[in-house]
């Protein structure tokens, strides 16, 4: 009996080293996921009490944000033990259930790796700072105050450079009377990378983790592992105050090197595996380097470019609501980049960024449509989509009324600094309304109960009062709702080649508001038409290649076929697209 035609397409699938290029990743934020102790914050069998969640949406891979031991000064992406999970979370044993149950369902595991830095808690760094000519001074990056200054008072501190969590990034030491560097907050001090010592560890321990079943590591911020050594003070702001470093730790002088080291030292010899790097800053150029894979580096990188975008020139909390046809734009210059021997990570929301509804699209009058559109022309693009928990039922910015309702330390960083500064609290706080990180963090939304379902105990971080409209529970199984159109978009996916392996075109439809793209492969052709607005908008542009084409997918009421659909003004965020295939599986 022949095997089945598409039995043959998985399995060659599944053989393929890049088998990620067809794949679907879900990022769970695990303190806000589900909790099943009552302790009012999310932990491991909360998430194994899910994935039958997400095996229904479909989803090939689970991200989990960093569940190792922590003081939680940035909600554990300050790691105090590599090697064990943080009892908050649960145990070492509920890991490796989650890790059996989730490869069950043909759900692969990947560890978020913190290692640009560790906690201030960490063993590693207790010795280092210990003593001047402790064996692990060099694992951190220490130096003596600047000439000329008293010890630990302002312009004392080695480099003008400001953390990503606001002020210097030097923190005096009294003990040892020097400074260490902490590009975030003073509870994560920098690994020092180029101890051949510290990679050593580095890499024992991702063995160690690969051993134990997991398949694969987002790796936190690690284009900023190598630092032009010298340290160097950068241009100072011509307002004052601190400057941006970011030329001295940004894709630095050995970062190349040491990503083949790793990769050559953890991953040479294995195989199944996925590594996407966390990225903030890259060019194209520079990304190009980091996912081809003739350089064995990483498969894929977060870049920031689409989300930086609405950053005012007052920075990320002064932000700006963006003109029609910047995002589309920018996902065309990074498909355009990348379009060979590169690979996009696609992706609109994490646990560092707000809603993506909220943010880009019109959470207000077209909150489904908005959402459901945003979803359709990111799956849909050349790249391994990224699904982040709540995203797949269009969960929205929180509703934060004062500061006491924030727990984010960028955010709570940022407000104090910005009052000392002069910023009124209500302006403050509108900003942070926007864009603060914690908007991303309310407890994922399961049902209209109490808590949403989250907790029967006190979450940490409230739960949006639109649970009670906006749940898993209230779309399971609803046509056109916001979950089943994410089911049906990461379907695509999976069903035609063309969305994993095809090629990438731009179209022009006119309207900067429309966001038309084709993907080509071979016989298969997929064409994506999204209005991106809140208004009605015409789609100019000849489709006549897509005459006979079949309609796939759409979020509104639509004519199926495409020069109907495109006869008459597309309505706001109005999303849809059409395959021509030669493919017997179309
Ligand atoms: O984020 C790095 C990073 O670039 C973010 O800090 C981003 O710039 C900022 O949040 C946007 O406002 C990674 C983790 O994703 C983040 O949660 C951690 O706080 C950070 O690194 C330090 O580990």
């Amino acid at each position: 009996m022949p095997r089945d035609a598409a039995d043959d397409r998985l399995s060659a699938w599944a053989a393929r080293p890049d088998w990620w290029r067809r794949a679907v990743v879900y990022q769970v934020y695990p303190r806000s996921f589900q909790d099943s102790d009552g302790d009012g914050v999310g932990d491991l069998r909360g998430v194994l009490s899910r994935l039958d969640h997400l095996a229904d949406l479909g989803v090939d891979v689970l991200w989990l944000s960093p569940i190792y031991r922590s003081p939680h000064a940035d909600n554990g992406y300050d790691i105090s033990d590599y090697r064990d999970v943080d009892p908050l979370f649960g145990t070492l044993a509920d890991l490796d259930d989650l890790i059996a149950a989730a490869h069950a369902r043909g759900i692969r595991i990947v560890m978020d790796l913190v290692v640009n830095h560790t906690s201030d808690e960490h063993p590693w760094f207790v010795e280092s700072r210990s003593s001047r000519d402790n064996p692990k001074r060099d694992w951190y990056w220490w130096r003596p105050p600047r000439p000329g200054h008293d010890p630990g008072t302002p312009g004392a501190e080695p480099t003008n450079w400001e953390s990503f969590f606001s002020g210097s990034v030097w923190q005096w030491d009294e003990t040892t009377g020097e400074y260490y560097l902490h590009l975030f907050d003073r509870k994560q001090p920098d690994l020092n990378w180029e101890n051949p010592e510290v990679r050593r560890a580095v890499y024992e321990m991702m063995r160690w983790w690969l051993d134990r079943g997991v398949d694969g590591f987002r790796m936190d911020v690690i284009n900023l592992i190598s630092k032009v050594v010298d340290l160097p003070d950068a241009p100072a702001p011509p307002g004052g105050g601190w400057a941006d470093g970011s030329a001295f730790y940004v894709g630095g002088p050995r970062l190349h090197e040491f990503l083949q080291e790793m990769h050559r030292e953890v991953f040479a010899g294995r195989s199944g595996l996925i590594t996407v790097g966390e990225t903030p800053g890259v060019t194209t150029a520079e990304a190009l380097l980091f996912t081809d894979p003739a350089r064995a580096e990483v498969d894929m990188v977060f870049q920031f470019d689409h989300v930086g975008l609405d950053h005012g020139p007052g920075g990320k909390f002064a932000p700006r609501r963006l003109e029609p046809g910047e995002l589309a734009a920018s996902f065309t210059r990074w498909q355009d980049a990348l379009a060979d021997t590169g690979w996009n990570s696609l992706y609109l929301a994490n646990h560092d960024q707000a809603r993506p509804v909220s943010r880009f699209g019109d959470d207000e009058r077209y909150w489904r449509e908005s959402a459901t559109a945003l979803a359709t022309i990111l799956h849909l693009q050349r790249g391994t989509p990224y699904v982040y928990q709540g995203e797949e039922i269009g969960m929205t910015n929180a509703p934060f009324a004062d500061i006491d309702a924030y727990r984010d330390v960028e955010s709570l960083n940022h407000y104090a600094e910005a009052l000392a500064r002069g910023s009124s609290p209500d302006e403050t706080l509108r900003g942070m309304a926007a864009m603060s990180r914690d908007n991303a963090r309310t407890p994922v939304q399961w049902d209209a109960t109490a808590h949403a379902g989250f907790t029967t105990g006190e979450p940490w971080l409230a739960v949006n009062p639109n649970a009670a409209r906006i749940s898993v529970a209230a779309q399971r199984g609803v046509d056109g709702s916001v979950l089943e159109h994410y089911r049906a978009v990461i379907a695509l996916r999976h069903d035609h080649d063309v969305v994993a392996d095809g090629t990438f075109s731009r179209l022009d439809a006119g309207d900067p508001a429309i966001f038309a793209y084709e993907r080509v492969l071979g016989t298969e052709r997929l064409l994506v038409v999204a209005n991106l607005s809140s208004e009605p908008r015409d789609a100019t542009g000849d489709f006549s290649a897509y005459a006979e084409a079949v309609r796939v997918i759409a979020n509104v009421d639509l004519p199926g076929r495409v020069l109907d659909a495109l006869a008459q003004p597309l309505a706001p965020w109005a999303a849809a697209a059409w395959l021509s295939s030669g493919d017997a599986n179309a």
